[in-house]
């Protein structure tokens, strides 16, 4: 694994020296250290689940078969464009969630010589990926296929991305409006499909096959999407800002949470005006207050038996799938993320 990752990191290098002397653009040397600071700051500094997945999903479709030297280049691409894509979603979720620290460092919209050039960053972010897969992907077949999966997937997060933000709007502050089905909503779209759905789909199209002749398994990525979003909705109250590397930010912008669902769910009446009154605010101590209330509701039994359960179900979707190959690759996917705390 060690091994993987680290000739998963050398791929980027030669992506990066790529981008960086692009054709396309007249490069001063002052342009050309910007993205090159701006590349190290915000692409290859997570987990880099999304994109080791997409060089584990093809393997195991290959049935273990050693990778070619050009194979192992081109699933690594797509891993990578997938961790560029989600470094564009990052730098922009920031800002819109006016957080402050992302993968243990301050956003990169915080840092005094960045600011707003962080949202044409995050556009040049997005760019890049079309650079990448044209430069490394034009002549096969698949082409076509793989432009239209990062354009829809694109379409579906930011679309996602929109609910989660417009369901908050300042003056509204209306909680009975979030239920269960309005999160999983959120989630399917602003996580499920770019973090779960595409690793798997870049995968099966390189292996030239497509997802959409394997609707099940479409179906089961999204469950384990909706799954880890709960976890990343958890851990953004629970978790230790140490270990998940950001301070989390859901109940100061009134977010519509699993747990603030949760919360709704279970809560009587004076626990409800709480809520109204604490949920959504700056100051910390309307934030501890709501803090105080999901203790008091057992909130954090509530996950532990979510988390069993979900994972019961998924695990069971997965073991009714008819091929032995994709189960392995649906298996290996759900072992990252069950019980993370990062
Ligand atoms: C996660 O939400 C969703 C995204 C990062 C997708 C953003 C999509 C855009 C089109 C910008 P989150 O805000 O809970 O993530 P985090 O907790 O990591 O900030
Ligand atoms: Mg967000
Ligand atoms: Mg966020
Ligand atoms: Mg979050």
């Amino acid at each position: 694994m060690a091994d993987l990752k680290s000739k998963f990191l050398q791929v980027y290098a030669v992506l990066k020296s790529e981008l960086l002397n692009d054709p396309g653009f007249e490069f001063t040397d002052d342009s050309r250290h910007w993205i090159e600071r701006m590349l190290d700051y915000n692409v290859p500094g997570g987990k880099l689940n999304r994109g080791l997945s997409v060089v584990e999903s093809y393997k195991l479709l290959k049935l273990e078969k050693e990778l070619t030297d050009d194979e192992f280049f081109l699933a690594s691409s797509l891993g990578w464009c997938i961790e560029w894509l989600q470094a564009y979603f990052l730098v922009l979720d920031d800002i819109m969630d006016s957080s402050h620290t992302r993968r243990g460092q301050p956003c990169w919209f915080r840092l005094p010589k960045v600011g707003m050039i962080a949202v044409n960053d995050g556009i040049i972010l997005r760019n890049h990926v079309s650079r990448i897969l044209k430069k490394h992907f034009k002549g096969k077949p698949y082409y076509v296929d793989l432009l239209d999966l990062f354009n829809e997937v694109e379409f579906q997060t930011t679309h996602g991305q929109m609910i989660d933000l417009i369901t908050t709007f300042v003056g509204e502050k209306d909680l009975s409006k979030y239920s269960l089905t309005l999160h999983r909503r959120i989630v399917e779209y602003k996580t499920g499909y770019y973090s779960f759905y595409l690793p798997v789909a870049c995968a099966l199209l390189m292996f030239g096959d497509n997802l959409e002749n394997h609707v099940n398994v479409k179906d089961i990525l999204l469950e384990m999407g909706t799954y880890f979003q709960v976890q990343d909705d958890y851990l953004d109250c629970f978790g230790d800002p140490k270990e998940i590397g950001k301070i989390g930010t859901d109940i100061e912008d009134f977010k519509c949470s699993w747990l603030v669902v949760k919360a709704l769910e279970q809560c009587n009446e004076d626990q409800k005006q709480i809520l109204n009154e604490n949920y959504g605010k700056q100051d910390p101590a309307c934030v501890a207050k709501v803090k105080e209330l999901y203790k008091g509701l057992k909130l954090q039994d509530v996950y532990l038996e979510y988390e069993r359960t979900s994972y019961k179900k998924i695990t069971n979707s997965i073991e009714a799938h008819p091929s032995k190959e994709v189960q392995a690759v649906l298996k290996s996917f759900l072992a990252k993320i069950y019980k993370r705390r990062k």
